[in-house]
């Protein structure tokens, strides 16, 4: 019998963990379960959650003991979908208490009705032809109230200074002045002429907005008009939105997952989601070629361990391609050596102040940027770098090399 195993961490758990636990595994299963005749106990019997482990983490944090429990749930309960699975193991359950689920464990005929993503690290890599170093993305700013033409003139600075993706802002939404189609066909355009004055290749993640009932439309029309990517607030919609959307073979796009909202899930170290499984694993299962979150050193920031546990359960072994891992805001030059040694080359370095901010503006910002991606690559050390680079060198001076954490 297939089961899912779901581990959360327990605060303040009361004096008896264990009984704890089985009020957990039967509660969220089979209810008051003993005061049921002995006969019908033995036909709940495969209906019935499990106690897999309880493990007691005494004086971890300063509000109390914590503890840290993983239940089995017998999947015959649950129809194979996500909203059903999070009904499940965290419905009422997310209201009662100081608890946290930090992982999932899903069974592999579970998994084989997931769509993990289409392109992935390798397909995102294929797609551009490069497979050396980390990713360059760079993001929109500044674009609300702007017209067309402004932000035509924004595509083609970001790609002249030698980005790989660009993104839009997840905040740009639909106002009239530069709508989602054309955005995506003059897009290609600037893009292409770039293409053609650089040979450098660039894509675009275009913004899939508004309500949830017209998006599949809407990122079919993207596709078919050539769109390179979709950026989706996933966490605004929900995974089974991005799942849908991730299924269909008309939308044969990558999607980049944007965090936006999921804080309100995950920052507590009390209740909600861990960052790992909400970020990297769910959004992994659901289809995101990308996701996106506050690395540990910009103006947002996650603990370091934290970010590295969403990059890990992007990219570990599992029937599903990689997500690209994307480390970002307030990410300047001075921050690549310390994200390299962190994430490796398999993520992407994503700025948009960090670019559009530069003082020879969205080009020089990217130039500023491939060039410390090359120097850390060649173990140049970054002040010889910054010396053959005037752009580098002009982003160090305003920003500073970063301080490990
Ligand atoms: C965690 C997402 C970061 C993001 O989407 C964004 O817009 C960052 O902008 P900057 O780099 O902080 O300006």
């Amino acid at each position: 019998m297939s089961e899912l195993l779901a581990t959360y961490l327990l605060t303040e758990p009361g004096a008896d963990t264990e009984k704890k636990a089985e009020q957990i595994a039967t509660g969220l299963t089979v209810g008051s379960w003993t005061d049921l005749p002995l006969v019908k106990q033995e036909q709940m019997q495969k209906h019935k959650g499990r106690v897999v482990k309880v493990e007691e983490r005494e004086g971890h944090l300063a509000s109390g003991k914590q503890a840290v429990i993983t239940i089995a749930y017998p999947e015959v309960n649950f129809s194979q979908d996500i909203p059903a699975l999070l009904t499940t193991v965290f419905g009422k359950l997310s209201l009662d208490g100081k608890i946290k689920l930090i992982d999932l464990e899903f069974s592999e005929a579970f998994k084989r009705t997931l769509p993990g993503p289409k392109f992935g690290v390798y397909g995102i890599r294929k797609m551009l032809g490069e497979f050396e170093r980390p990713l360059l993305m760079s993001i929109f700013k500044g674009v609300i109230g702007r017209d067309l033409s402004d932000i035509k003139e924004q595509l083609r600075q970001q790609a002249l200074g030698g980005v790989d993706l660009i993104k839009d802002d997840e905040i740009f939404f639909e106002t009239g002045l530069a709508p989602f189609e054309t955005r995506i066909t003059e897009g290609k355009q600037i893009l292409k002429e770039t293409y053609e004055q650089t040979g450098h290749k660039t894509l675009y993640a275009v913004n899939l907005t508004g309500r949830t009932a017209e998006l599949k439309d809407k990122a079919r029309r993207a596709a078919e008009l050539g769109a390179d990517a979709l950026l989706l607030n996933v966490f605004a919609y929900g995974l089974d939105v991005m799942q849908s959307l991730a299924e269909d073979a008309d939308v044969s796009i990558p999607i980049m997952a944007h965090p936006a909202v999921s804080g309100a899930f995950t920052s507590s170290p009390l209740y909600g989601f861990s960052h790992a499984l909400l970020l990297g694993k769910l959004n992994r299962y659901c289809g995101a070629d990308f996701s996106l979150f506050p690395s540990p050193y910009g103006s947002v920031a996650l603990p370091k361990e934290d970010a590295l546990a969403i990059h890990e359960e992007c990219v570990r072994e599992d029937v599903f391609n990689q997500t690209f891992a994307v480390p970002s805001a307030g990410i300047h030059p001075g921050m690549v050596p310390l994200l390299m040694r962190d994430f490796g080359i398999d993520h992407i370095i994503n700025a948009g102040g960090g670019i559009h901010g530069h003082p020879n503006g969205a080009q020089g910002g990217g130039k500023a940027f491939r060039a410390i991606i090359d120097a850390v690559l060649e173990a140049q050390p970054i002040e010889e770098k910054a010396g053959q680079c005037e752009d580098l060198k002009l982003a160090l001076d305003k920003w500073g090399k970063a301080e490990a954490v």
